[in-house]
């Protein structure tokens, strides 16, 4: 591996050499699993054992893993090595309760590190790149991981991690990286920053985003696009698994995200039944890890909503983009809705901005939405009051005709919405409190 900018054997191996390489280690993965107390009373409750898995299709009998398991075993009861063996924790935020905790051994962080690196390659990456981390460092995956990465790759890594958008914008323009990371939304803060300062985002030197860590639209990645005058690519990963690079777009063919199967074996159940979906259905993400040694998980139920697809610049299968998470769709006067759909007609309409919330809220029985929405910043101060209600008006007629539901739509002018700097809040959810 090295700092090469080739592609590793697996990455060109035919599809077969890929399920049989798959089989053993998955093979492999339960058994060792099977040493976790957890997983080896899972196992016994359901009567099957790792030596009943002759295929993929064994699989569906063996019990899947929650996040609520891995809160039960808080901090270190799903290890399968003692912990003098771990050399990193990290953990997942999660809303309420205890954090969920995950731990590396020397292996792990090698083989995470070797992944970054083929994620940030696949995305058009150099060796000779400079790369500008602007996902958070700390118990968060987002930078460490990436940095790594790069650092494997024999780039250049700047660790701006997130936050004090004005030192990013300097960052940039002075250090002149190729590749940014970090979260779709704190980039276009970051772009708003290069516009508030006077500066053409256009004109910096970056190339390549590696977009993730948040869900995020087509019409985002065009504006992004554009604005920057870059390639922007969609990256995927999730803390308890290994953290960002499970899965990354290729640049040659921007076609969803590859997932790095010789790792990671993907299923997709229907939530509401828990049993897997047919073939090209959306459905819930499950993973197994296939290498991990600290703490390898089976079936491990992601909440993330996609559909599984056919590889195309490499043997592995791609995920679409991410629909949503099972638990960030709201049920609103019975029509599911997903923070991306309100996104995607928000879009649509050329005067707005992508900052945005959502909030809900009780009126009796009924749950309420309102909508959030900045104007564009160059439109700052420009429209009167019946001009932004001509544009409320018309938003709301689209989500209604395109989501299906009743909202009331609040134009703000720019700069009024929170910014993240990391992972964007896009759900105010009022209804317990009203
Ligand atoms: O967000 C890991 C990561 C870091 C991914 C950097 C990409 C880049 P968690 O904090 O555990 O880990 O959050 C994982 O974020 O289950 C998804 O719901 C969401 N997510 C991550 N990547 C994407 C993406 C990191 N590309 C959770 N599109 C996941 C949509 C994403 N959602």
């Amino acid at each position: 591996m090295g700092t090469s900018d080739q592609l590793e054997a697996i990455e060109t191996a035919s599809v077969d050499a890929l399920r049989y390489l798959q089989l053993k280690r998955l093979k492999a993965a339960l058994r060792r699993a099977y040493g976790v107390e957890f997983y080896r009373n899972r196992c016994e409750a359901a009567n099957v054992h790792p030596d009943d898995l002759r295929d993929f299709s064994d699989l569906v009998s063996f019990p899947m893993t929650t996040k609520q398991d891995l809160r039960q075993s808080y901090p270190f009861g799903m290890f399968a090595v003692p912990t003098d063996k771990i050399v990193r924790i990290h953990a997942s935020s999660g809303t309420t309760g205890k954090p969920t905790i995950v731990g590396y051994t020397k292996g792990d962080i090698d083989t995470w590190s070797k992944l970054m690196a083929r994620s940030i390659r696949a995305a058009g990456g150099r060796a000779s790149d400079r790369i500008h981390v602007a996902y958070g460092y700390g118990l968060f995956t987002g930078g460490l991981g990436a940095h790594y990465g790069g650092e494997r790759m024999g780039a250049m890594v700047i660790p701006a991690s997130g936050g004090l958008t004005m030192r990013q914008v300097q960052l940039i323009v002075d250090l002149r990286p190729d590749i940014i990371m970090v979260t779709p939304s704190y980039l276009l803060a970051i772009i708003d920053e290069f516009e508030r300062q006077g500066l053409e985002p256009r004109e910096c030197s970056l190339r390549l985003a590696m977009l993730g860590a948040e869900p995020w639209t087509e019409k985002m990645r065009a504006e992004i696009e554009v604005r920057l005058e870059l390639d922007a690519l969609d990256l995927y990963g999730l803390s308890e698994i290994m953290g960002g690079g499970v899965a990354q777009e290729c640049i040659e063919t921007k076609d969803g995200l590859t997932i790095w199967e010789d790792h990671f074996y993907p299923e997709l159940i229907d939530p509401s039944t828990n049993t897997p979906v047919a073939d090209g259905e959306t459905g819930e993400l499950l993973l197994t890890t296939l290498t991990r040694e600290g703490m390898p998980l089976i079936r491990y139920r992601t909440h993330d909503l996609t559909r599984l697809l056919p590889g195309t610049a490499r043997p592995m299968r791609r995920l679409e983009r991410m629909k949503g998470r099972s638990d960030d769709m709201v049920v609103i006067r019975g029509v599911n809705v997903f923070p991306s759909q309100i996104e995607t007609v928000l879009m649509l309409e050329g005067t707005l901005a992508p900052h945005y919330q959502l909030e809900l809220t009780r009126n009796g029985r009924l749950d309420e939405l309102s909508v959030k929405v900045e104007l564009k910043t160059a439109l700052a101060g420009t429209l009167g009051p019946d001009t932004i209600g001509d544009i409320s008006n018309r938003v709301q007629d689209m989500i209604k005709s395109y989501v299906g539901i009743s909202t009331s739509v609040a134009v703000v002018e720019p700069r009024t919405i929170p910014r993240s700097e990391g992972k964007a809040k896009r759900i105010i959810d009022l209804r317990q409190l009203t």
